[in-house]
C-alpha cells in the first residue's frame, strides 16, 4: 500500500481524505495557504508545508509548490480531493512525470470527459443514452438553425468546455437564435478560451441523478447506486439524497447499466460519478462525467456502509473491485451548511465563528473542519460543513434531518440551516415532488 499520502486540498475534504489514510496506516501530508495555518487538517496530518498565501493561484492551484511539497516529504500518491487540480489534466500528467501516483483519473481521461461534445461522442459510441442534439460541434449560426429546426424547439446550446451553466442557452423560438450563439461564443471564449458550442433538445423540468461509478486496472466497473442532486440553485447543489424518491428498481438497473458501459469505454480506474438528466417519463441521458470524489459521496457511504475515500485509494494503488453493485438499504440525505445568508439571495458571509455545537446521536454524521472560533477565510467556497443523516426510511431521515438541523448552532456568521429546516418542512419536498426547477420558485 501507499506509505504516504499528501492531500493536495483543504477544508472538510482534507479532514476527510486524513482520516480514512489513519485507518489504513497511511502517513498523511497536508498542504496549506497561509490563511489555514490554524486549521485541523494540519493538525491532523503527520506533516504539513506551506504551499503560498490565501489567494487559490497562488497555493491550492500551484503545480510547482504542490511537487515539491510532495517531494520534500516523499508522498508516494497525491490525493486532490474535489474542486481545485482534482480535474486537471496538467497535474495529473506532472504527477506522472514525477513518479507520484495521483489519485484520479489519467491525463487523456481527464481531457476526453472535460471537453463536453467528445465525452458525449464516446458514450454515443458505447451504447449509453445521449439527449439528441447535434453531432459534434456547430460550425456556423447558419448551421445551429438547420440543426435546431431538426431537433425541434425548445434547444440549449452548450460549450463543449463548459459545466455549471457557463456558456449555456436555452432557446425557444428561431428568432432568438442568433443572439443565444453570438452571445454563448462570446461567454465560453472568455470563461473557457474555447468557445466551441453544440446543440441538444432542452429537457424541460429534468432531475438530476447520477450515479457512483468504480473501476479498476483490471478492466473491471460496478456501479454503487444513485444521489438525486435535483435540488440545487444556480448550479450549486445544496442537498442530495439517496435513494432518489423518483427511482425504481428497473431504472436503477438501466442506469446503473448504463453508467458501467460509460466506465468501461474510457477503462475507468477508480471512483466516479456518472450524471444523468432524467425526464418526467422516466427517460435518462448522460450529461457529464466527473472524474473524482463528489461533495456528496458521503450519502452513498452511509446507504451501503462503504468508504468510498478508502476505496479510492485501494483502487489507485491497483486492487481489484469486489465486482458486484451496490443497491442502497438505508435513507440519507445530505445538507450544505454554507456560511451564505439565504434570506439575502444566499450571498457569502466570511467571519469567525464564535460558538458552535453540532448536533449527533443515531445516524447524524458531521463531515466539517470548523470549530468554536474557527475564522472563515473569505477566499474559498462557502460550504463549512457537511450534515448527512441516515434512517430506514425517508420520512424518517428527514424527521432526523429537522431535528438535527434543529440542534444545530452556528453563531458569528450567518449558515444556510434556516433554509434547510424550511426545504424540511415543504410539502413537495416530503412528497419527493420536485426536479431541477424547484428552487426557482421555493419561496424561503
Ligand atoms: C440540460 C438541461 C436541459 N436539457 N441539457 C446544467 C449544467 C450542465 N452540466 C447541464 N445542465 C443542463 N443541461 C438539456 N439538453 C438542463 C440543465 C440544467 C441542470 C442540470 C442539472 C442540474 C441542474 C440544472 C439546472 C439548470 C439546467
Amino acid at each position: 500500500m501507499f506509505k504516504k499520502i499528501l492531500i493536495a486540498n483543504r477544508g472538510e475534504i482534507a479532514l476527510r481524505v486524513i482520516r480514512t489514510c489513519k485507518e489504513m496506516g497511511i502517513k498523511t501530508v497536508a498542504v496549506y495557504s497561509t490563511a489555514d495555518k490554524d486549521s485541523l487538517p494540519v493538525r491532523f496530518a503527520d506533516e504539513a508545508v506551506c504551499i503560498g498565501p490565501p489567494v487559490s493561484k497562488l497555493s491550492y492551484l500551484s503545480i510547482p509548490n504542490i511537487i515539491a511539497a510532495a517531494e520534500i516529504t516523499n508522498a508516494d500518491a497525491i490525493h486532490p480531493g474535489y474542486g481545485f487540480l482534482s480535474e486537471n489534466e496538467k497535474f495529473s500528467k506532472v504527477c506522472q512525470e514525477h513518479g507520484i501516483k495521483f489519485i484520479g483519473a489519467t491525463p487523456e481521461q481527464i481531457a476526453g470527459m472535460g471537453d463536453k461534445a467528445s465525452a458525449k461522442a464516446t458514450m454515443i459510441a458505447a451504447g449509453v443514452p445521449c439527449i439528441p442534439g447535434s453531432e459534434g460541434l456547430l460550425e456556423s449560426v447558419e448551421q445551429a438553425k438547420k440543426e435546431a429546426k431538426k431537433i425541434v424547439y425548445p434547444v440549449i446550446m452548450k460549450a463543449t468546455a463548459g459545466g455549471g451553466g457557463k456558456g449555456m442557452r436555452i432557446v425557444w423560438k428561431e428568432e432568438d437564435l442568433e443572439a443565444a450563439w453570438d452571445s454563448a461564443k462570446q461567454e465560453s471564449a472568455a470563461a473557457f478560451g474555447n468557445d466551441g458550442l453544440y446543440m441538444e433538445k432542452y429537457i424541460e423540468e429534468p432531475r438530476h441523478i447520477e450515479i457512483q461509478i468504480a473501476g479498476d486496472q483490471y478492466g473491471q466497473a460496478c456501479h454503487l447506486s444513485e444521489r438525486d442532486c435535483s435540488i440545487q440553485r444556480r448550479h450549486q447543489k445544496l442537498v442530495e439524497e439517496t435513494p432518489s424518491p423518483f427511482m425504481t428498481d428497473e431504472l436503477r438497473e438501466k442506469m446503473g447499466e448504463a453508467a458501467i458501459k460509460a466506465a468501461l469505454a474510457v477503462k475507468y480506474e477508480g471512483v466516479g460519478t456518472v450524471e444523468f438528466l432524467v425526464d418526467k417519463h422516466r427517460n435518462f441521458y448522460f450529461m457529464e462525467m466527473n472524474t473524482r470524489i463528489q461533495v456528496e459521496h458521503t450519502i452513498t457511504e452511509e446507504v451501503i456502509s462503504f468508504d468510498l475515500i478508502k476505496e479510492q485509494i485501494k483502487l489507485a494503488f491497483g486492487e481489484k473491485i469486489s465486482g458486484k453493485n451496490y443497491i442502497p438499504q438505508m435513507h440519507a440525505i445530505q445538507c450544505r451548511i454554507n456560511a451564505e445568508d439565504p434570506s439575502h439571495d444566499f450571498r457569502p458571509s466570511p467571519g469567525r465563528i464564535t460558538d458552535y455545537h453540532c448536533p449527533g446521536g443515531h445516524g447524524v454524521r458531521i463531515d466539517s473542519h470548523v470549530h468554536a472560533g474557527y475564522v472563515i477565510p473569505p477566499n474559498y467556497d462557502s460550504m463549512i460543513s457537511k450534515l448527512i443523516v441516515v434512517a430506514r426510511t425517508r420520512d424518517e431521515a428527514i424527521l432526523k434531518m429537522k431535528r438535527a438541523l434543529g440542534e444545530y448552532i452556528i453563531e458569528g456568521v450567518k449558515t444556510t440551516i434556516p433554509f434547510h429546516i424550511k426545504l424540511m418542512e415543504d410539502p413537495n419536498f416530503n412528497a419527493g415532488n420536485f426536479t431541477t426547477a424547484f428552487m426557482d420558485t421555493f419561496e424561503y
